[in-house]
């Protein structure tokens, strides 16, 4: 698969998309968002792909936000279709029934924060920097974050985030539980890979399972959630994986999941 703004790669199950826009940050324009729903998308449909890693190219940033250039000059009506081509790629990562992981290599500012919030986790460098910085361009984040950054954050701190449009270190990031991980910048690729094989050899359904009750539970009360998870965990009784998990335990032996 060939992108115009992207990188993609697949080896040993696990797929790794790069932001490909170093000289302008990684900012996200229609075309970056566009190429994103339809590479998540053949994800989705791909069985060899089983985990994902997103990431950016060069040495500043994972994305500064979505592109100011593009917006600059839009009108109510063209950013609404500005938003709803975001909202698509946000909505398509997000309910991907495989395990993502953003590995932010720099600045993850305004839309580059909010696409690193659409993955299951986020491992960051040292060097990362987040932020919400809409505010001081005279908007408010419309990609996700006055939405997944309560969520994740809670409400007082993704007020503070969202209100001052402040940049946060990656150690900051990682106190408020924005971020799962902070690493050294040399060995960031290589943790974010070493938990997606970690990903990789488990069992992609009941992976999938774990994802669903989670997600779809947040959003619902906790005895509609509960129920949720009750069904998700019987389902996971529907996999070979399963038999084979406590066949496994049982044998004193590491489980070998085939993914069915
Ligand atoms: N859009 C377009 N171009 C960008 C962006 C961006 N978000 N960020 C950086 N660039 C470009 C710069 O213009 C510059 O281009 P050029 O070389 O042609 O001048 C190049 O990238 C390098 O950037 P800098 O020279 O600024 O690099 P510095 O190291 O000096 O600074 C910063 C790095 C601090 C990250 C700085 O670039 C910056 O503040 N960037 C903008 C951050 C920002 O405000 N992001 C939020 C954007 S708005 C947004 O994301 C809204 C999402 C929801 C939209 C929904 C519809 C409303």
């Amino acid at each position: 698969m060939t992108y115009k703004t992207l990188l993609y790669e697949k080896a040993d199950g696990i797929a790794k998309v790069t932001l490909n826009r170093p000289e302008a940050l990684n900012a996200l324009n229609s075309t970056v968002y566009t190429e994103l729903y339809d590479v998540f998308e053949a994800i989705e449909n791909d069985a060899d792909a089983r985990v994902v890693v997103l990431t950016g190219s060069g040495e500043k940033a994972f994305a500064a936000g979505s592109d100011v250039v593009e917006m600059q000059h839009m009108n109510t009506l063209e950013i609404q279709q500005f938003v709803a081509v975001i909202r698509k790629a946000s909505d398509r990562i997000y309910s991907l029934t495989k395990p993502t992981i953003a590995a932010i290599n720099g600045y993850a500012l305004g839309g580059g924060c909010e696409l690193s919030m659409c993955c299951d986790l986020r491992i960051c460098s040292e060097k990362a920097r987040f932020g919400q910085p809409e505010i001081n361009l005279g908007l408010i984040p419309g990609a996700c974050g006055t939405q997944r950054l309560a969520r994740i954050i809670g409400m007082a701190k993704a007020k503070e985030l969202i209100y001052l449009g402040d940049m946060i270190k990656a150690d900051e990031a990682l106190r408020l539980g924005l971020v799962n991980k902070v690493v050294p910048p040399e060995s960031l690729m290589d943790e974010a890979m070493e938990w997606a094989k970690k990903l990789a050899s488990k069992s992609s359904p009941v992976l999938a399972m774990a994802k669903m009750a989670i997600q779809t539970g947040i959003d619902t009360d906790i005895a509609s959630g509960l129920n949720i998870e009750a069904r998700c965990v019987a389902l996971c009784f529907a996999t070979e994986d399963q038999k084979e998990g406590m066949k496994a335990f049982l044998e004193k032996r590491e489980a070998k999941f085939k993914n069915r």
